[in-house]
């Protein structure tokens, strides 16, 4: 029997990305060949994740879905291999989940909140795993297009704690679930900053919450190219440390060893 999430992942967390995909927005192509993705994932252990979310189908706007097949076709191969290091799945599909769970996952970190496959809340609850739900506001092909909300933040927390209930009523354990702002995830730059800015609305959930704003193209836009789809590790660190200090427990980061250092002095100073 796994321990609460909030034991699992002490205040500060930083789960480390690994897209085995050709298209992720940053790290797209580098970790396609498995044992690039297993040197990828050791050095993110060693650098202090706390788990390695390791995902077979980019989400960045615009992207296109990918059949069951391929998606395990990419990630199966990765996960026997990492046998023994924390691991978390990025899908929204249940049998992707499945094989993940069986091969050693221990979270379903699934960016629509159990929508996306009607069958993935009954492989979480009868699997014990833990479970991360996001927000996200019409689908990644589309989602960027026109962004609308009266008051991101109440809708947010309106929409996870619907999701929490529905994942509760499913069977799931409401301790092993954590929520996420989805940042990116149909919001402008505004809407994403704002959602950090208030992350206690969030937090008073009751839940931890996870943050993942590493490199996304908000801070691009803020920092210098308009244009660009990628920011900064600097501004990415800067960006988490924030969202802690606002009460964030888990940060989901491709810089590893730069968020660990920097989540390490603000604990410090947090006390
Ligand atoms: N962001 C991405 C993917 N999965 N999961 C959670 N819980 N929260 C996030 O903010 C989140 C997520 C997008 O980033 P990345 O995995 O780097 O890119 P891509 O979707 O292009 O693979």
């Amino acid at each position: 029997m796994r321990p609460p999430i909030a034991e699992r992942f002490p205040r500060p967390s930083v789960m480390g990305v690994l897209n085995v995909t050709p298209d992720s927005f940053s790290d797209g192509g580098a970790h396609v060949q498995p044992a690039a993705a297993v040197a990828a994932a050791v050095r993110m252990v060693e650098d202090g994740a706390a788990i390695v979310d390791v995902g077979g189908e980019s989400t960045r706007p615009g992207a296109d879905a990918v059949p069951i097949d391929e998606e395990l076709r990419r990630v199966v191969p990765v996960l026997e291999r990492l046998d023994g290091l924390p691991v978390s799945i990025d899908t929204a599909k249940a049998e992707v989940a499945r094989r993940a769970l069986e091969l050693g996952a221990e979270l379903v970190n699934d960016v629509t909140a159990l929508r996306g496959d009607p069958a993935t809340a009954a492989v979480v609850a009868e699997s014990g795993a833990y479970l991360c739900l996001m927000h996200m506001q019409g689908e990644p092909p589309t989602m960027q297009q026109r962004p609308t909300y009266e008051d991101v933040v109440s809708e947010v927390a309106a929409f996870l704690e619907e999701r929490l209930a529905f994942a509760v009523s499913a069977g799931i354990a409401e301790d092993r679930i954590c929520v996420d702002p989805g940042i990116g995830f149909g919001k402008t730059p505004e809407q994403n900053f704002e959602l950090v800015r208030r992350l206690d609305v969030l937090v008073a959930l009751g839940r931890p919450v996870l943050v993942g704003f590493s490199r996304k193209s908000s801070l691009a836009k803020l920092l210098r190219d308009p244009s660009a789809t990628t920011g900064t590790a600097a501004a990415s660190v800067g960006v988490a440390v924030a969202a802690y200090a606002r009460g964030a427990t888990i940060l989901r980061a491709h810089d590893v060893r730069e968020h660990v250092e920097a989540l390490t002095a603000a604990a410090a100073v947090a006390g």
